[in-house]
C-alpha cells in the first residue's frame, strides 16, 4: 500500500510540476520536433575506463567496461593513476561525426562524465579532467562539436549525477551483490550534497557555454540521495540556461519522470509509449571498452531494431565505445556501415514517420508519413500475401519500395487489406511495402492496448518461442499459445540478460476448464505455479509467479511446461515477462 501511495503522490506531484511548469504539450512538442523525426542517434561512452579495456590487473572483468572500478572495487587514488594514463593520440573528430552520419544518426550523445567524475573536457572546477590529470592538451569535446555541427549533427552531453571520484560522495560499506556498494553510493553529508549540486550546475554551465549542447543525458538517477525534488530544481536550472535543449528523464526519477523523454535501456517497450522515448542500446553488452566483448549484434538485427523502436514512436540511441586510443571497435564500423548502407536507401521510410495505430503485425512493423503507409517486411511472406488488418481507406497505389512503377494487386476485407508481393523480398534486413492512400482516406480502427507493458520489462515474444510437442499451438488471430496438454511439451526462449539482478515473472493466460499445475524454468531455476480459471478463453488475468535473481550477464533458457499429468488444456497463454527489480 505503501509503495502505492508513494507511486500516486509521485504521479500526482509530475502532472502538478507540469501544470507549475507550463509543460503544456505545444511547448515540449516544439521542443522536441527535432529529436522526434530524428529517429536514430549514436551514444558514445569513453572516459579514463577505456584505459583498462575491461580487465583489471590481467583479470578480465564481468559487467560494463565503465564500471571497472566499482566491479574490481579501486580506490580512488589508485583510479586516478589509470585516468592519467588516457591519452587518445588517434582520435579524429570528423571520423567519429562522419561515421555516425553515414550510419543514419542525427545526433550524438558522449559521456562527458561518467560515474567515474573524470571529466572530458578542461573543467575549471575540477582538476580531474582532461587537462590537469591526463596532461591532453587538446579540447575534445569542442573538436567533436564542431564535427557535429560539420555533419549536420544535434551534439549531446551525458552527465553522471553519481562522481565516485568527488569528495561528497562515498561508497555504502558492507552493500554486496551485483549492484555493490559503488552502485549504493551516498552522500557525505547534507552540506557536502550542497557544494556538489552547484559543482554539477557549475560545470553543466560549462558545457553549455563551450559547446552549446542540445541534449541533457543524465544517469545515475537509482540513488536515493538524488531525489525527485533535486531533479525538478535541476530540470529547471537547464530549461533556463539553454531554453530549446532537450533533458532526458533521468535528470530527475525516471520511473516516475517522464519529461522530456522516456529513456528505456537495453530494451523496448512491447507498445507506443504515453510519452517521448528513446530505447538505448548497445552493439555488443559493454557501454565502455571491452577488448574482450566481442560478441555483436548483426546489422540486421539492428536495423530491425531501429524499425521496431521507431514504429513504437521511440528513437535508437545505439551506443559505441570507443578504443583509448580514440578509435572505433572493428565491430561497430562495419556494422554502422551497413546500417547506412539500409538507412540512406530507405530514408523517407523511416526518418520525419509517425507511428500508425495498428496491432503490431507479425511479419515486421509498420510506419505512417502522411497519406502513406511503410510496410517494413521482415518475414517475407511465401504465400506472397501480405495482411495488414486495423484500417480503413482507399488505396491510390501500393507497391514495393524498390519498384514504384509496378502497382500491385490488393484486396480489401473489412478492416483489412491483403496484399499480393513478388516472390522474393528484395533486401534481407527489412524490404518495404508502401501504401498509398486517397487523401484523408485512412483511418485506423481502436489499438487494443496491449497490458501496460513497463519500459523495461522483457517480453518473451510468443511468436520467437520454440515449441516442442504437438499440443501447443500458436493462434495467429488471438495472438497466445494455446492447449497445453502433454506434459512432455514444452515452449522454450533463448533470452539474453543484459542488466543482471532481481526479475518478478508476470504471466497473462485464460482457461475456462480445471487448475493444472506447471513450471517456468530459467537455467536452473525452477518457479512452480498453478494455472488459474479466469471462467472465459477471452478473459485473461496476469499473475506473478515470483521473483528470480539472474545474476549473470548472458542468455538464459527459458522453458514453460504442463506437469500435471492429466490431458486437459493448461490454459491459453498471452504473455510470459520479466520486470526488473533494481
Ligand atoms: O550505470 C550506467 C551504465 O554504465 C551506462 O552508462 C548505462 C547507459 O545508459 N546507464 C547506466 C546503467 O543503467
Amino acid at each position: 500500500m505503501k509503495q502505492f501511495l508513494i507511486a500516486i503522490t509521485c504521479l500526482m506531484t509530475v502532472s502538478t510540476y507540469a501544470l507549475e511548469h507550463n509543460m503544456a504539450t505545444k511547448d515540449l512538442d516544439q521542443r522536441m520536433a527535432w529529436f522526434n523525426d530524428a529517429k536514430f542517434g549514436m551514444f558514445i561512452h569513453w572516459g579514463a575506463y577505456s584505459v583498462l579495456k575491461g580487465s583489471w590487473q590481467g583479470k578480465k572483468m564481468e559487467f560494463y567496461a565503465e564500471w571497472i572500478q566499482a566491479k574490481a572495487d579501486i580506490p580512488k587514488e589508485q583510479y586516478v593513476k589509470v585516468a592519467e594514463q588516457f591519452n587518445p593520440d588517434q582520435f579524429d573528430a570528423d571520423a567519429w561525426a562522419k561515421a555516425a552520419y553515414d550510419a543514419g544518426m542525427k545526433y550524438m550523445v558522449i559521456t562527458t562524465k561518467h560515474h567515474e567524475g573524470f571529466c572530458l573536457w578542461d573543467s575549471q572546477y575540477t582538476k580531474y579532467d582532461i587537462k590537469d590529470t591526463a596532461g591532453i592538451d587538446r579540447d575534445l569535446l569542442g573538436e567533436l562539436s564542431e564535427a557535429c555541427k560539420k555533419y549536420g549533427l544535434k551534439f549531446g552531453t551525458y552527465y553522471s549525477t553519481i562522481d565516485w571520484h568527488h569528495d561528497s560522495q562515498k561508497p555504502v560499506e558492507g552493500v554486496t551483490g551485483h549492484w555493490n556498494k559503488w552502485a549504493k553510493i551516498e552522500m557525505v553529508s547534507p552540506q557536502k550534497k550542497k557544494e556538489y549540486v552547484q559543482y554539477m550546475k557549475n560545470q553543466l554551465q560549462e558545457l553549455v557555454d563551450r559547446y552549446d549542447t542540445q541534449i541533457f543525458w543524465f544517469d545515475g538517477d537509482w540513488n536515493d540521495f538524488w531525489t525527485m525534488e533535486d531533479g525538478k530544481d535541476l530540470y529547471d536550472f537547464l530549461r533556463k540556461i539553454q531554453p530549446n535543449a532537450i533533458i532526458n528523464n533521468r535528470v530527475a526519477k525516471r520511473k516516475e519522470f517522464k519529461y522530456d523523454f522516456g529513456t528505456p535501456e537495453n530494451q523496448t517497450p512491447g507498445e507506443k509509449l504515453d510519452y517521448y522515448w528513446e530505447a538505448c542500446w548497445t552493439i555488443n553488452h559493454s557501454w565502455g571498452y571491452k577488448a574482450h566483448d566481442t560478441k555483436w549484434k548483426s546489422s540486421k538485427t539492428l536495423i530491425q531494431k531501429l524499425i521496431d523502436i521507431n514504429s513504437k514512436g521511440g528513437n535508437l540511441l545505439l551506443n559505441v565505445g570507443p578504443t583509448p586510443e580514440g578509435t572505433f571497435p572493428d565491430g561497430c564500423i562495419d556494422r554502422l556501415a551497413q546500417m547506412g548502407a539500409w538507412t540512406q536507401v530507405h530514408a523517407k521510410t523511416l526518418y520525419e514517420t509517425e507511428y500508425a495505430p495498428v496491432k503490431t503485425p507479425s511479419w515486421g512493423r509498420v510506419l505512417k508519413k502522411d497519406n502513406s503507409l511503410f510496410l517494413h517486411v521482415f518475414d517475407w511472406p511465401k504465400n506472397q500475401k501480405l495482411t495488414i488488418e486495423g484500417l480503413e481507406g482507399t488505396i491510390h497505389k501500393a507497391y514495393v519500395f524498390n519498384k514504384p512503377e509496378e502497382a500491385l494487386v490488393f484486396e480489401k476485407e473489412s478492416q483489412s487489406f491483403n496484399i499480393t508481393v513478388p516472390k522474393e523480398a528484395y533486401d534481407h534486413n527489412s524490404s518495404v511495402v508502401v501504401l498509398e492512400f486517397e487523401p484523408n482516406s485512412l483511418s485506423f480502427a481502436k489499438v487494443a492496448k496491449n497490458e501496460k507493458s513497463f519500459s523495461n520489462d522483457i517480453n518473451l515474444a510468443l511468436t520467437s518461442a520454440r515449441i516442442q510437442g504437438k499440443s501447443i499451438v500458436y493462434e495467429k488471430d488471438s495472438q497466445t499459445l494455446r492447449s497445453f496438454n502433454s506434459n512432455k511439451d514444452s515452449v522454450r526462449w533463448n533470452q539474453e540478460i543484459v542488466i543482471p539482478g532481481k526479475y518478478e515473472v508476470l504471466l497473462s493466460s485464460s482457461l475456462n476448464g480445471p487448475e493444472n499445475d506447471f513450471e517456468v524454468k530459467l537455467n536452473d531455476i525452477v518457479l512452480k505455479a498453478k494455472s488459474s480459471n479466469t471462467g472465459k478463453w477471452a478473459k485473461f488475468e496476469e499473475i506473478s509467479l515470483g521473483e528470480v535473481e539472474l545474476d549473470q550477464i548472458g542468455n538464459y533458457s527459458i522453458s514453460l511446461r504442463k506437469t500435471s499429468a492429466n490431458h486437459k488444456s493448461l490454459f491459453k497463454l498471452k504473455s510470459i515477462r520479466l520486470r526488473p527489480i533494481h
